[in-house]
């Protein structure tokens, strides 16, 4: 077998380990993000759960940490209070971006972790199976349900040999976008094997595994090795290590070779992070920003090397360089080490450690702007500013791209860039809060601000739908355009009332009046409709909105599940040439499809109204689905089932 069968087969609760089968999994992590949690702590008190019934759950706080108003503080403290009653740890703001965390604290090889945020595979880097999905996906397995999935194939990511000077884990997570493209991935894990392998350190596998959510993956894995021991080790986490591998003779579905000595630096450039072309050929173009953090790429490790490409030197006077190490343990170690000294020194605005300008918390850039930043997305108008273009590069481009003030190949230093991992980290999880013991659990009172709303429930689904297409769109729509989150967004997202105005404005800004004003209706997409986030607003949103369903050519994987989970129906059409024939404007009508789903069929007739003509459309649906879709989402089929 190799490692995922091994990991999947060790959690499998129903279905056979045969791709595009469902199966189920027992899930023993879950981890939270804020942007995402308190929706699914909502949904979690909702459903009527008591007590956690994972081996851990922990919730972050890191998206929403700016705190312009009110709204950020009380989400912040109904996150404080309601994990500690239902026994969640909590990890507060300043203590660093989800992920990061997680692989430092919490993370243990061969377990399987699902977290509402899409970049949740970082855990891949020592060995977990971790997948990103809705909270409410999240919120049952916080209860102790499964979490259902469809069984995917397993790519075997062959690396051989080593990486050059000033080529980075960037590079090859770049690579492997410029080779596959951000459909390239979807139903398939990628499974890091081959000598290659154990010249990365964990932060560089996890840098990989993280924007491989970028392909569509529904994950990545590298094995757990003497390199994840040690990194274990140097958190005082030995205790939580095991071996894990594939079998030597193990089969994939396919195999990637990628030869790490052939490598050179990369960018993915505006606006869509498989935009892949060299360092080299792009040339020096002229740069305003440069942003170094994220959840990608702000370990320890990167940010050492950073601070040596800045020591002594000074940012080029047209670029403002923006720095955010990943965690408290991050940026206590590069402040004893003299390293943020040196960052400082050399002309660096240093943030919090939170997820900040990847998700346009801050730190927007000026109008037109080229901005060069190390996180994994660079999204039309996910910066906070619509005209500016984000190229997505390793730290080392960026760093030497500060100085410089023009896009420059890292490999243009002179410099010894080889930065140890400690044996020890620092270890102070003063910021991480424990949950409640069960005895004084009831005591616990849970304190919700006047921002946080009731969210939408679906209803029924109705004997037929009927409605106009109120919006046509293109390939490659992202969660950034259907429900945008920005500074001025992301404080609402347990508000989706107020949401519901920016509702695909980066498409057309007319679109939430006029979608109101019809009382809801249908889209219509091109392929991979919803790629990205795992945001679960960009379902709940069109559903206040009145939106039953989406047809497109492909749906994203969290997307497409976040729309069953709230009973809005995804079809896609048989035959791709249809989504031509349709305008925005046309009436549509889904006719007996009540009947039709309950009766199991999976292809419907979507009737174009307004041209007299009929389309095939599939809905393959489990029996658990399509018991959602009929009682209007996943909550509605819960409460119906008790
Ligand atoms: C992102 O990177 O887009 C986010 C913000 O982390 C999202 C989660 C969210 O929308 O809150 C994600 O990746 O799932
Ligand atoms: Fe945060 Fe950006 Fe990572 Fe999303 S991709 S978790 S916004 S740092």
């Amino acid at each position: 077998m190799n490692l995922t069968q091994k990991i999947l087969d060790a959690h499998l609760l129903s279905g056979k380990l045969i791709p595009g089968e469902e199966i189920s999994i027992r899930i023993d992590q879950t981890l939270t993000q804020d942007s995402t949690g308190t929706m699914c702590y909502l949904q979690f008190e909702a459903m009527g759960i008591g007590r956690v019934k994972t081996k851990k759950s922990v919730a972050y706080i890191d998206h929403n940490t700016l705190q312009t108003g009110f709204e950020n503080a009380d989400d912040h403290q109904y996150i404080q209070s309601v994990t500690k009653k239902h026994g969640i740890y909590c990890s507060k703001p300043g203590n660093g971006i989800c992920h990061q965390v997680h692989l430092e604290r919490f993370g243990v090889p061969g377990m399987t972790l699902l977290g509402s945020d899409s970049h949740t595979p970082t855990g891949g880097g020592i060995g977990m199976l971790a997948i990103g999905a809705g909270g409410l996906d999240v919120a049952v397995a916080m209860g102790g349900g499964a979490y259902y999935l469809t069984c995917p194939k397993v790519v075997g990511v062959r690396l051989t040999g080593a990486l050059p000077y000033a080529v980075a884990a960037k590079d090859i997570i770049l690579e492997v976008l410029r080779r596959l493209s951000v459909k390239g991935g979807v139903g398939k894990v990628m499974e890091y094997i081959g000598p290659g392998v154990e010249t990365l350190t964990v932060p560089e596998r996890a840098t990989i595994a993280n924007m491989g959510a970028e392909l569509g993956a529904t994950t990545s894995v590298f094995p757990s090795d003497a390199v994840t021991l040690a990194f274990l080790k140097a958190q005082g986490r030995e205790n939580d290590f095991q071996p894990l591998a594939a079998d030597p003779d193990a089969a994939y579905d396919e195999i990637i070779d990628i030869d790490l000595n052939t490598l050179e630096p990369l960018v993915a450039q505006p606006h869509m992070p498989d935009n892949v072309v060299s360092v080299r050929e792009l040339g020096p173009i002229h740069v305003d920003q440069v942003f170094i953090g994220s959840c990608t790429n702000s370990s320890y490790q990167d940010m050492m090397r950073v601070a040596r490409i800045l020591k002594g030197r000074s940012v080029h006077p047209d670029v403002s360089l923006v720095i955010g190490p990943g965690s408290k343990q991050v940026l206590t170690t590069l402040a004893r080490n003299g390293a943020l000294a040196d960052m400082i020194a050399a002309g660096a605005r240093i943030l919090e450690s939170a997820c900040g300008p990847c998700i346009g918390m801050g730190q927007s850039p000026k109008t037109n702007a080229v901005s060069v930043r190390t996180n994994n997305r660079n999204f039309y108008a996910r910066s906070g500013t619509a005209s500016a273009g984000i190229y997505l590069t390793s730290c080392e481009t960026a760093a030497i791209t500060a100085l410089r003030g023009v896009l420059t190949d890292p490999r243009e230093l002179d410099l010894d860039l080889t930065v140890d991992m400690p044996d020890h980290f620092e270890v102070n999880d003063n910021l991480i809060i424990s949950p409640a013991g069960e005895a004084e659990a009831a005591e616990v009172e849970v304190v919700r601000g006047p921002n946080i709303k009731p969210f939408p429930l679906g209803h029924d689904l109705e004997d037929s739908v009927t409605g106009s297409v109120l919006l046509k769109m293109e390939d490659n729509i992202t969660t950034d355009h259907i429900m945008p989150s920005n500074a001025k967004l992301l404080p609402f997202r347990s508000n989706i009332p107020h949401l519901s105005h920016f509702c695909l404005t980066p498409v057309d800004e007319t679109f939430p009046a006029r979608a109101e004003a019809a009382g809801g209706g249908i889209l219509v997409a091109g392929a991979n409709y919803g790629q990205g986030s795992s945001r679960e607003h960009a379902a709940l949103v069109p559903l206040y909105l009145g939106i039953r369903a989406v047809a497109a050519k492909s749906f994203a994987r969290i997307h497409q599940a976040n729309l069953i989970n709230n009973g809005i129906l995804p079809l896609t059409f048989e035959n791709a040439a249809d989504y031509d024939r349709i305008d925005q404007g046309d009436t549509m009508e889904l006719p007996g499809v009540r009947a039709e789903i309950a009766a199991g069929k999976e292809k419907l007739i979507l009737r174009n109204v307004t041209k007299s003509e009929n389309y095939t459309v599939l809905l393959p649906l489990t029996e658990r689905q399509r018991g959602m879709i009929l009682s209007g989402g996943l909550i509605n089929f819960i409460r119906s089932a008790q």
